[in-house]
């Protein structure tokens, strides 16, 4: 890295927000997904003021910067080179108070998403973003990938739940966009035109969160199902949602994922028959039950079904299904795919898939989960025992193709959740045209005319 640039940039911050040793910069240049990236220094700024003055002088001198949070993502959008710099925004981790008037917290762009969980709870408000990652990740990541979760078929994603943004734009510049106004009819809006972008149109410092009333507990079960085909998915869906209660969740895992986890995590499954796909959804609501589960269990697709009713076997129930990341990632390489399509062609989408996957299973392993309620399934592939990483890899090359073109039969969308980063911006041809890909350009220009603020990412200019 450029001497000049770091002897100005350390004049600007105390010494210890400036790394450069090797061995403390190489976590900040790559996320889970450890695709290898090493920035050339890492900033560690307090303030927005700082982060004002780090993006003026890397345009002034004309160095890259990659902003970064608490790199939990899953596409690759904070891998940095040695020519860039990683701006990190952990420092700016303030929580202010919660105004109970408006319903709204203001916190800085590093806050850890549980830290801001748990100063909410005690005032019987929560920020409604609930992620595998959230002891780990950040706000300012949550918005600048509109983050999904677990809970989005009842919330929503990340950008719902956002009231106003401070950000710095890549010469500097400080802006407060929508101020906590509950409308603002006045043009075009920036906020949401920055949430999802990646880090690549600006950078968040603060950002003012909507909240609601924590969910009460009352009539609050998890369903647990197993079914014998991918038939059974919508089946189940419509039932509950024709069932007395409200859908908090509605989530589905395969077999190959169950086994997975309860090898490797020592959990057990909690229904006596096994079946081809389960399903885990969430309920509440103070309205009996008695008689509706009975009638699903009758369906011939359903094999088996339990209802979790306390907090200890609900926390159970979800176990399953929150272990199935890290237990996959325990059975080799994985390449992550975070698709999704109309939740009433979500069923006939995955068949196909399985279909087209059926003549590569020699070097690769099919794993499904995820959202299903949300027509949101992740297609995760695995290395099979004894399968060589050379070998895998081809077997994905040669796969990938084959599923995104069913994909985009469905017009679906090659990332419901996760962003596209690095990993998937070959594949964005698949889900936006060529004309929304040329705006998106005009867009980059307009906000980072040098292509310096995460370059490379979502699509090259
Ligand atoms: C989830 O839903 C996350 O658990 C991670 O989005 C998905 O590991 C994955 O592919
Ligand atoms: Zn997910």
């Amino acid at each position: 890295m450029d001497a000049t640039f770091l002897k100005e940039l350390s004049a600007l911050l105390p010494a210890d927000a400036v790394l450069t040793d090797p061995e403390d910069i190489v976590d900040y240049g790559t996320d889970w997904t450890k695709t290898p990236g090493m920035p050339g220094a890492v900033a560690l700024p307090r303030t927005t003021a700082q982060v004002s003055q780090i993006l003026a002088l890397c345009s002034r001198l004309n160095v890259p910067v990659v902003p970064s949070g608490g790199r939990t993502g899953l596409a690759g959008g904070v891998v940095a080179k040695p020519s860039e710099l990683a701006l990190n925004l952990s420092r700016l981790h303030s929580i202010h108070d919660v105004s109970l008037l408006s319903r709204m917290v203001r916190v800085g762009a590093g806050a850890i998403t549980e830290n801001v969980h748990h100063a909410c709870e005690a005032q019987g408000l929560t920020w409604p973003i609930d992620l595998a990652s959230k002891g780990s990740c950040q706000i300012g990541g949550n918005l600048s990938t509109n983050a999904g979760g677990l809970r989005v078929i009842r919330y929503g994603p990340a950008r719902k739940w956002v009231s106003s943004l401070e950000v710095v734009t890549m010469s500097g510049q400080v802006l407060e966009l929508n101020a906590d106004l509950e409308k603002n009819n006045t043009g075009y809006d920036l906020l949401q035109l920055l949430v999802g972008s990646e880090g690549t149109l600006a950078v968040i410092t603060q950002a003012t969160l909507k909240l609601v009333k924590i969910p009460q507990e009352v009539g609050k079960a998890v369903c647990f199902f197993a079914v014998d085909s991918l038939e059974g998915l919508p089946f189940l869906f419509e039932s509950c949602r024709k069932g007395p209660f409200e859908i908090l969740a509605f989530e589905f895992f395969s077999q190959a994922c169950l086994n997975a986890v309860t090898a490797k995590l020592g959990r057990k499954s909690r229904l006596e028959k096994p079946g081809r796909y389960y399903v885990l959804a969430e309920i509440a609501g103070e309205q009996s039950r008695d008689g509706w589960l009975e009638q699903v269990l009758a369906h011939p697709q359903v094999v088996d079904a339990t209802l979790a009713e306390s907090s200890e076997d609900r926390k159970a129930t979800w176990g399953l299904r929150e272990g199935i990341t890290e237990s996959i990632a325990l059975t080799g390489r994985v390449r992550k795919h975070d698709v999704c399509v109309p939740v009433a062609q979500a069923a006939q989408f995955l068949e196909e898939v399985e279909k087209a996957a059926s003549k590569f299973q020699k070097g690769m392993a099919l794993y499904f989960f995820g959202h299903f309620g949300d027509g949101s399934p992740h297609i995760n592939l695995v290395t099979p025992p004894g399968v060589s990483a050379d070998v895998f890899d081809a077997t994905c090359d040669a796969f990938e193709p084959e599923m995104f073109a069913i994909l985009q039969k469905y017009r679906g969308s090659i990332s419901s959740e996760h962003g596209i980063g690095l990993l998937k911006k070959k594949w964005l041809g698949y889900s936006r045209s060529k004309t929304e890909i040329a705006l998106f350009r005009s867009i980059k220009r307009a906000l980072d005319p040098r292509g310096l603020l995460n370059p490379g990412k979502i699509f090259d200019l």
